[in-house]
């Protein structure tokens, strides 16, 4: 099995990004690649659709943070729009415009999500299905990666996990919703083994 999981540098003036603390304090999987991202839009997956061409993975796990939301979630939908209000890790802040001019709409993703939620609740992880990623650089990153999908019409299953701030974010912020890292990572470790098992 051949899985790749991105996650994101910090942004927007945070010191961590809950996704880049998570696959640190991943457990090493068999088969699993980690790769940190730039929170910077276009750029974010020129780096994985050059995996892409050179590997087949079977699984592709997003993560990023997504502060103030109240637990993890599952994203169904990337869409092809960029639109921002604040600016990225190099200043960009682009306004309603298209990822890619010959791609979908939108593009579902193809995990299982349900399959996702069942085993996360079994595991006393409060989960959310979400259907709006946002239209910031984790969208961008997401829909890229469909579409690279779609266009090589390839196998791989993929799809995105918001995390919210971990704990040692909201110290200072006690009421904006956080989850412990240990949460964090026994999600991402769960849907892992799902993936292990070939049911995701
Ligand atoms: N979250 C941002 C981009 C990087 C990250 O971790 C988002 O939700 O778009």
């Amino acid at each position: 099995m051949k899985v790749l999981v991105t996650a994101f540098e910090p942004f927007n003036k945070e010191k961590i990004n809950a996704s880049q603390e998570v696959l640190k304090n991943l457990p090493d999987f068999n088969g699993v690649q980690k790769i940190v991202l730039p929170v910077v839009f276009n750029e974010c997956f020129q780096e994985v659709h050059e995996l892409m061409e050179n590997a087949l993975f079977d699984y592709i796990l997003m993560l990023g943070e997504s502060g103030g939301r109240t637990s993890v979630s599952l994203e169904r939908i990337a869409v092809n729009l960029a639109d921002a209000s604040i600016p990225d890790n190099k200043g960009s802040v682009p306004h309603g415009e298209k990822i890619f001019s010959d791609g979908e709409n939108a593009y579902f993703t193809t995990l299982n999500l349900k399959t996702a939620k069942d085993a996360l609740n079994e595991n006393g992880i409060p989960v959310q299905i979400s259907n709006y990623a946002g239209l910031y650089v984790c969208n961008n990153l997401f829909y890229g990666v469909m579409y690279y999908i779609d266009k090589h019409d390839l196998k791989t299953k993929a799809g995105f996990m918001h995390i919210p701030f971990l704990e040692k974010q909201t110290v200072h912020k006690p009421h904006i919703a956080s989850i412990s890292l240990q949460s964090a990572v026994s999600a991402v470790s769960t849907l892992i083994a799902l993936m292990e098992k070939g049911v995701l």
